[in-house]
């Protein structure tokens, strides 16, 4: 009797490790899968100091400059996009914590882009075409420097004293940017 019931746990053992190497599977091949037991773990995988402005959340990228795809990039890495701008109260709240912190003279990145079409500006962030619109006089001017490259990429800028509007710049440019969490 005692050799049966050894039998049935060894073989119970074995029939649970079968399904928990199934499970561990089935994870592994759906890596982005969301685990509902897991909600605390997504809500706390922030672990950049976000700021909140409105309903948006962003994480201003003050410590290195980079180019356009390099922020976009450590965004991306943090998994946050590169900000867009979709109306008036929310560039004007950027561009206020921004100069209240003191960095309204420099350039930040958004999503902004027009590598597909030459002047046709959408945002990268969401895939969304820019209707709100903030450039500097004159801008988009798709500038052309001396080794060929042109002006594709979004950035905010003091051009004028007129506070952050916007201009396209050459996308090598290395500079600050706005991540925002979508
Ligand atoms: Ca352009
Ligand atoms: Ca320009």
């Amino acid at each position: 009797m005692a050799r049966i019931c050894m039998t049935v746990i060894v073989f119970v053992a074995a029939f649970m490790g079968v399904l928990e190497a199934i499970a561990g599977r089935l994870d592994d091949d759906c890596p982005n899968c969301v685990d509902e037991h897991n909600a605390s773990a997504a809500a706390s995988k922030w672990t950049m100091p976000l700021l909140k402005l409105g309903e948006k959340r962003y994480y201003l990228g003050i410590f290195f400059k980079a180019n356009w795809y390099r922020a976009s990039q450590y965004c991306r890495y943090h998994g946050m996009h590169l900000a867009s701008i979709s109306s008036q109260e929310e560039n004007d709240r950027l561009e206020k914590h921004i100069k209240d912190y003191g960095l309204g003279h420099e350039h930040f990145w958004t999503s902004g882009t027009d590598q597909a079409e030459e002047g046709v500006f959408f945002w990268m962030a969401n895939g969304r075409p820019v209707t709100f619109e903030n450039w500097n006089i004159g801008e988009p001017n798709n500038f052309r420097y001396e080794n060929g490259e042109e002006e594709h990429c979004l950035e905010l800028w003091n051009r004028d004293g007129k506070g952050l509007k916007w201009n396209d710049s050459p996308c090598s440019f290395e500079t600050f940017f706005v991540c925002e969490v979508q």
